[in-house]
């Protein structure tokens, strides 16, 4: 699953819970095994998607929102030459950074199209995190840009609602829970190595997101939805986890 260089440090349970995130691991087969139903039919593919259910449930209830991914000094930084483009298609999409407005829909109090400069007024977090790519390399890469919550606090998101799904001009889409998209380290990211994102990194505006692997961090954002739908997601409707945690 989760590739695990530099995760700096896991947390050793949910606060509270009494059981460390280990020993829990160890019992989730079993407790999937009690919540499944053996019927003969589709059997492989109720399973996985059960075990797959269960696997966001559990990743959702021990994630600690105050929990802090690793960030890196200075001298730890991967160099500019090293930050390195990944994405679905060899093509940039075509976005035009200085027309590009950000929709938003779904359960917020003022729906709408914001510039670039109404997200880049909002409190800025400067940080660097590890982007850890499921295909096995991981980098450094200084990121800048306003924390995602902050955002969703200005358009009036319902705090009670379930998910934040996102689409991208590539046609490329993921979502997060609540917890997730409220945490303090995912940003609406306008800046890497204190410059504008660059259009191959997203930009003018990507999501950043170190609590989660790579393919959360969502490149060339246009729309988020507030809902309270799993709207799923490119890599995550082709099997792999939701959650993504790390
Ligand atoms: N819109 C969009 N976002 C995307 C992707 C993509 O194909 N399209 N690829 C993801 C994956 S798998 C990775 S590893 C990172 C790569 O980000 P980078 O090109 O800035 O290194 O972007 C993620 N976000
Ligand atoms: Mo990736």
């Amino acid at each position: 699953m989760a590739d695990d260089a530099g995760n700096g440090k896991r947390g050793e349970g949910a606060a509270g819970s009494g059981l460390t995130r280990r020993s829990v691991l160890k019992l989730s087969p079993l407790l999937l095994l009690a919540g499944c139903d053996m019927t003969p039919e589709g059997r492989t593919e109720s399973f996985l998607r059960s075990f797959q259910k269960f696997n966001d449930w559990f990743q959702s209830k021990v994630f600690d929102r105050s929990r802090l991914s690793t960030e890196y000094s200075a001298a730890e930084l991967t160099p500019e030459e090293g930050f390195r483009v990944n994405s679905k298609d060899d093509d940039v999409p075509d976005v035009d950074p200085a027309a590009w407005t950000l929709a938003v829909e779904g359960l917020v109090e003022r729906p709408g199209t914001y510039a670039l400069a109404t997200i880049a007024s909002l409190p800025k977090r400067v940080m660097n995190t590890r982007h850890c790519c499921v295909e096995g390399w991981s980098i450094i890469p200084r990121w800048g840009g306003t924390p995602l919550g902050e955002f969703l606090r200005m358009v009036g998101a319902d705090p009670g609602a379930k998910y934040v799904s996102v689409e991208c001009a590539d046609d490329y889409t993921t979502s997060y829970d609540m917890p997730s998209a409220l945490h303090r380290q995912t940003l609406l990211c306008y800046e890497a190595y204190d410059k504008p994102l660059t259009l191959p990194h997203g930009a003018p505006v990507r999501i950043v997101i170190p609590t989660k692997l790579g393919y959360k961090s969502a490149k060339w954002v246009r729309k988020l939805t507030v809902t309270n739908e799993n709207t799923g997601g490119y890599w995550e409707d082709q099997g792999y986890d939701w959650f993504a945690g790390i």
